[in-house]
C-alpha cells in the first residue's frame, strides 16, 4: 500500500532526515513535538505539526496515546518512530497496527524477541550466528554458574537480560567472586528494568564493536549492506563511527555479511536491523541487535549510494527490496562524527542559544541537522546536536576531507566536541585505525593528567 501521509514520531536531526526522505517520495508528513520544539527545523518544514505535551519526553516523545491521537487526527497512514523513544517499543508497534496505520519497522514479535538478550542471543544461535561463549539461556542457580565459568574460563561477565547498551553488566575475575556479584547483578536488573533475569558470558578484554547493516522484506528476502565500525565511544556513547571497518578484509565483510543476511531471510525478518558484534583476534560474536534505523547509517549510505530511509519506507509499503545481494556495491569510506552540545573536555551538557551556525559544504560533505542561527536547543533531550559526514575514496582521503569540514564548521553560543573531533584527527592511533572499545576512554584519560 503506498503511503499518502507520514507522521515522524521523533524529533531533532533524524525527524529531519525522515522527512526528507518522505518528501523525496511524494509523501507528505506530520510533525509530533513537544512544546520545547515547537521551533525546530523539522516542525517547520513539515506538512503538519502537532503538540504532543510538555518537554518530558515520557509525557510527549513517549506517550503513546497522543501520538496515536495525532495520527487519526491528522489521517495519517504510517509512523516511523526513528530511534530511541518508541523505535523499539513492540507494544507500539502493535498498538500502530492495530489502528490500521503502518509501523515503518519491524514486526513487533521480532522487535520484543531481540529486546530480550537472551531470547536475541538464543535465536541468533539457532540461526548460526556465531555466540560469544557463555550459559546456554539464563542463569538458574550457583552451582550451575560455577560450573559454566569454570567452563569458559575467568573473567566472566554477567549481564542483564532486560540490558543493552551495557546497563547492569559486571565483569567478574573469579570463582570466590561470582555469587555475590550475580546477586549485585540481579538486583541493580531488578531496579532497572523490573527484571532481574541475568545470563554469562566470556568476558571479551578488548574487542572492537562491530556492526552489520542487513534489510529484510519480511517475506524470507534479505541483504546485508556491510559493517560499520563504531569502537569509538565513551560510556557506551558512539563518539564516531566508520564504514567499512578499518580491520575488516573484503572476504571476512562478504562471509559474516551472507551468515548475517541469511539468518534475517530465515527468521522472515522485515525492514532495517543492525546485528551487532565484538570482534577480537579475528572473530566475530555476536552480541545483540538492534531492531531499528541507527544513528550511524548514513556511513552505510555513503559508501553503498542507497538512501536508508527510503528502503525502510518502501519496505513497509509492501514492496519487495530494491537490490539483490549482488547489486549491492561498497565504495570508498565514510566517516561520521557526531557533534553533540557538550563542553569536549568534560563532557558536561552546554545547551543554549544558536548564536551563529555555518555547516561545512562541498564535496563528498553531509551535515544532518536541526540547527539553524537563532535556535535554542533544549536543555530536555540528548545532546547530539549534529552529524558531520565525510566521503572518501580512501579512507586516508576521507581524514583529509573530515579535517577540512571540521575547519570549516562554525556553531556559536554553546560548547561543542568539535574541538573533540580536530583533536582526534592528530593521534596516531586514530589515524591509522589501530583503536578498540577501550582506546577512547584511555586517551581522554591521559590527556586529562596531561
Ligand atoms: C561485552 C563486552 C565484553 N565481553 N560482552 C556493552 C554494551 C552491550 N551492547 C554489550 N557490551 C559489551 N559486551 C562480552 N562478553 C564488552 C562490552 C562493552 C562494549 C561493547 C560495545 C561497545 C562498547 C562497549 C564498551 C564497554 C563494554
Amino acid at each position: 500500500m503506498k503511503i499518502e501521509k507520514l507522521l515522524i514520531a521523533n524529533r531533532g536531526e533524524i525527524a529531519l532526515r525522515i522527512h526528507r526522505a518522505a518528501h523525496e517520495m511524494g509523501i507528505r508528513t506530520v510533525a509530533v513535538h513537544s512544546t520545547a520544539d515547537a521551533d525546530a527545523m523539522h516542525v517547520r518544514l513539515a506538512d503538519e505539526a502537532i503538540c504532543i505535551g510538555p518537554p518530558p519526553a515520557g509525557e510527549s516523545y513517549l506517550n503513546i496515546p497522543n501520538i496515536i491521537s495525532a495520527a487519526e487526527i491528522s489521517h495519517a497512514d504510517a509512523i516511523h518512530p526513528g530511534y530511541g523513544f518508541l523505535s523499539e517499543n513492540a507494544q507500539f508497534a502493535e498498538i500502530v497496527e492495530s489502528h490500521n496505520i503502518i509501523f515503518v519497522g519491524p514486526k513487533p514479535q521480532h522487535i520484543r524477541t531481540m529486546g530480550d538478550k537472551v531470547e536475541a542471543k538464543r535465536t541468533a544461535g539457532k540461526l548460526g550466528l556465531p555466540l560469544v561463549p557463555g550459559s546456554d539461556g539464563a542463569l538458574t542457580g550457583i552451582e550451575s554458574a560455577k560450573i559454566i565459568a569454570e567452563k569458559i574460563g575467568y573473567p566472566v561477565l554477567i549481564k542483564a537480560a532486560s540490558g543493552g547498551g551495557g546497563r547492569g553488566m559486571k565483569v567478574v575475575q573469579s570463582a570466590d567472586l561470582l555469587e555475590t556479584m550475580i546477586g549485585q547483578a540481579k538486583s541493580e536488573a531488578k531496579a532497572a528494568f523490573g527484571d532481574d533475569t541475568v545470563y554469562m558470558e566470556k568476558y571479551l578484554g578488548n574487542p572492537r564493536h562491530i556492526e552489520f547493516q542487513i534489510f529484510g522484506d519480511g517475506e524470507g528476502n534479505a541483504i546485508h549492506l556491510g559493517e560499520r565500525d563504531c569502537s569509538l565511544q565513551r560510556r557506551h556513547q558512539k563518539v564516531l563511527e566508520e564504514a567499512p571497518s578499518p580491520v575488516i578484509t573484503h572476504a571476512q565483510r562478504e562471509e559474516m555479511g551472507m551468515i548475517c543476511a541469511k539468518a534475517m531471510a530465515e527468521m522472515g525478518y522485515r525492514g532495517a536491523g543492525t546485528i551487532e558484534f565484538l570482534y577480537e583476534n579475528g572473530e566475530f560474536y555476536f552480541i545483540e541487535m538492534n531492531t531499528r534505523l541507527q544513528v550511524e547509517h548514513p556511513v552505510t549510505e555513503a559508501i553503498t549510494g542507497l538512501d536508508l530511509v527510503r528502503e525502510q519506507i518502501r519496505i513497509a509499503e509492501g514492496n519487495p527490496l530494491t537490490l539483490r545481494q549482488q547489486d549491492v556495491q561498497f565504495r570508498g569510506h565514510a566517516i561520521e562524527c557526531r557533534i553533540n552540545a557538550e563542553d569536549p573536555r568534560t563532557f558536561a551538557p552546554s545547551p543554549g542559544l544558536v548564536k551563529q551556525f555555518h555547516a561545512p559544504g562541498g564535496m563528498h560533505v553531509r551535515v544532518d541537522s536541526g540547527l539553524y542561527a537563532g535556535y535554542k536547543v533544549p536543555p530536555y533531550y540528548d545532546s547530539m546536536i549534529a552529524k558531520l559526514i565525510v566521503y572518501g575514496t580512501t579512507r586516508q582521503g576521507a581524514l583529509r576531507r573530515l579535517r577540512r569540514a571540521l575547519e570549516e564548521f562554525v556553531i556559536d553560543g554553546m560548547k561543542t566536541t568539535i574541538p573533540l573531533h580536530q583533536a582526534l584527527l592528530d593521534v596516531p592511533e586514530f589515524q591509522s585505525g589501530d583503536y578498540t572499545i577501550k582506546w577512547l576512554e584511555e586517551w581522554l584519560a591521559k590527556q586529562d593528567e596531561g
